[in-house]
């Protein structure tokens, strides 16, 4: 038996071969890999042996030759194939174990340049994959160094490697390329056409199996993206608590991207992906007190996250209802201390200050049949072109409000309203089929006074309904996109009831 080992990630490479070896089978290997095998005492044929042919033009052709080809894709039940690998002087060749050039991890390195970029697209090593995986029933292929140990236990109980795994590992390999080769693709096209290409192709890697997806009888997987910023849940760490599940994942996702909408220090409480308490203030204790007080019933079994440190006193005060997960840039050891006393709490940290992470730059929806991208909502409302449209004018306060409540409103479900006051929220009315509904249902789980509060929705009022029922709650200001047919009802009513009124003209759907 002949081996035909090339790799760039030199992982595991040794001991494999020398297992190999112990198993009688030849090595055949390139450059590099020939060199660090030799060097750790395993004998190796070198590539231009087999080939008759120097490896050139900076190792760009190493092992695209027929002696190569021939020796893998030759059908071994088939004489005339053997006959003519016999006249040609060409030996067999059985196991194929191929990593390739790390295109992925040179794309993912600041900064980089399209040269090197493209001097890492791996030729030889896709191609020698691919003729393994096609002719798989004569050919063991492996792609993944993970696959090693599995390939010397068969061959060293059976002598021979099953058909089920053979098929198995040319069915990686099938994957491994396809998606190296759209990971090419995706990453030459965004050179000349940005974010969102006109024809995109996305690659996603396998990072965690879950346990059920929403619902217990549903199998599900979450794959990350790659590229060179990979979004935030992927750099948190897990400190402590059982694994991630679909939910939990879903829900700390919507805290997060809520949270990055804030510099000052922030907390988001988070149920079914829907903020349902969100305070800002001068340290994590105080906008957490601001958060829970916001919503004390929704905050059970939530997710929270938070955009400082959380310290001990926060610790403490979070450690007195039952959340699913906090999330915050660091712990102090303190905080840890008292955190990790429930088992059940999912503690992460994040590798970054959230308010400097780039943010999502897509957006992707399944349909039946098909997706829908579109550019992630990145804009809140640009502050030069709001429009006063009441003879009241907001006062400062509620100008701040009005904003924070604006922020909050665009990461929840539409129709959504935010009721807010002094930094924090004070009643949630997320994903309503009509927004008097969505008003209604805010007023009426308000957790204290809705007088003087400002109300945030995150498109037009359709009717002049919507300002009653503001305005007879006793709020004071209202926010919102503008651009209905009914604007000039909205406004006359605002007036009458003496509540003032801005338009951002930026709508804020989420569905
Ligand atoms: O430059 S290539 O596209 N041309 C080739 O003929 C070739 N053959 C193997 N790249 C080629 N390889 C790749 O070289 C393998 O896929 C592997 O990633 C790498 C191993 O090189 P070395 O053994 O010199 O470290």
């Amino acid at each position: 038996m002949r081996a035909l080992i090339s790799v760039s990630d030199k992982t595991g490479i040794v001991e494999f071969a020398q297992e190999l070896e112990r198993l009688s089978v030849k090595i055949i290997s390139t450059g590099g890999t020939a060199t660090r095998l030799r060097d750790n005492g395993v004998e190796v044929m070198g590539i231009s042996d087999v080939t008759g042919f120097p490896e050139c033009l900076d190792g760009r052709v190493k092992t695209l030759h027929p002696a190569v080809h021939g020796g893998i894709l030759a059908m071994r039940e088939k004489p005339e194939h053997m006959k003519q690998l016999e006249d040609l002087n060409i030996e067999t060749i059985d196991i194929v174990a191929i990593n390739l050039y790390p295109f992925k991890e040179t794309i993912l390195k600041p900064g980089v340049a399209l040269e090197d970029a493209i001097e890492n697209i791996d030729i030889g090593g896709p191609t020698m994959l691919r003729s393994a995986a096609k002719n798989h029933k004569d050919v063991v292929v492996i792609c993944d160094p993970g696959d090693y140990g599995q390939v010397i236990r068969e061959l060293e109980e059976t002598k021979t490697v099953s058909y089920d795994t053979k098929y198995r590992l040319a069915l990686k390999v099938f994957e491994h390329t396809a998606a190296y080769d759209a990971m090419i693709s995706d990453y030459l096209r965004k050179q000349i056409e940005g974010e969102l290409p006109d024809n995109l192709t996305l690659t996603f890697e396998k990072a965690q199996e879950l346990r059920y997806g929403e619902n217990p009888h549903q199998k599900a997987y979450y794959y990350k993206e790659i590229k060179p910023w990979e979004g935030a849940l992927v750099h948190a760490v897990q400190l402590h608590g059982k694994e991630l599940s679909f939910n939990n994942i879903n829900d700390t996702n919507g805290a997060l991207e809520t949270l990055k909408e804030f510099e000052e220090p922030a907390v988001v409480a988070v149920k079914h992906a829907n903020p349902c308490g969100v305070g800002v203030g001068y340290d994590a204790f105080d906008a957490y007190v601001k958060a829970y007080k916001a919503d004390p019933v929704s905050i059970y079994g939530g997710i929270i996250a938070v955009n400082r440190p959380v310290d001990e006193m926060t610790a403490a005060e979070i450690n007195k209802i039952f959340v699913e997960i906090v999330i915050a840039p660091d712990f102090t050891k303190e905080a840890l201390d008292i955190l990790t006393q429930k088992k059940n709490i999912r503690l992460l940290k994040l590798d970054h200050i959230l308010a400097k992470a780039p943010k999502d730059t897509i957006d992707i929806k399944k349909v039946s049949g098909g997706l829908l991208i579109q550019e992630a909502d990145h804009s809140l409302y640009d502050e030069a072109e709001i429009k006063i449209v009441t003879d009241r004018i907001p006062t400062e306060r509620e100008m701040e409000d009005m904003k924070f409540a604006m922020k909050v409103a665009k990461h929840i479900k539409s129709n959504g309203i935010v009721l807010a006051k002094d930094g924090k929220t004070i009643g949630i009315g997320p994903g309503q089929t009509n927004r008097v509904w969505a008003i209604e249902n805010a007023i009426r789980q308000a957790t204290e006074s809705t007088e003087g509060a400002i109300l945030a929705s995150d498109a037009f009022f359709p009717f002049d309904d919507n300002v009653v029922a503001a305005a007879k709650a006793g709020i004071t200001a209202v926010i919102q996109p503008g651009g209905s047919v009914h604007d000039e009802d909205c406004i006359r009513k605002a007036n009458e009831m003496g509540i003032a009124m801005v338009f951002t003209g930026v709508r804020h759907f989420k569905h």
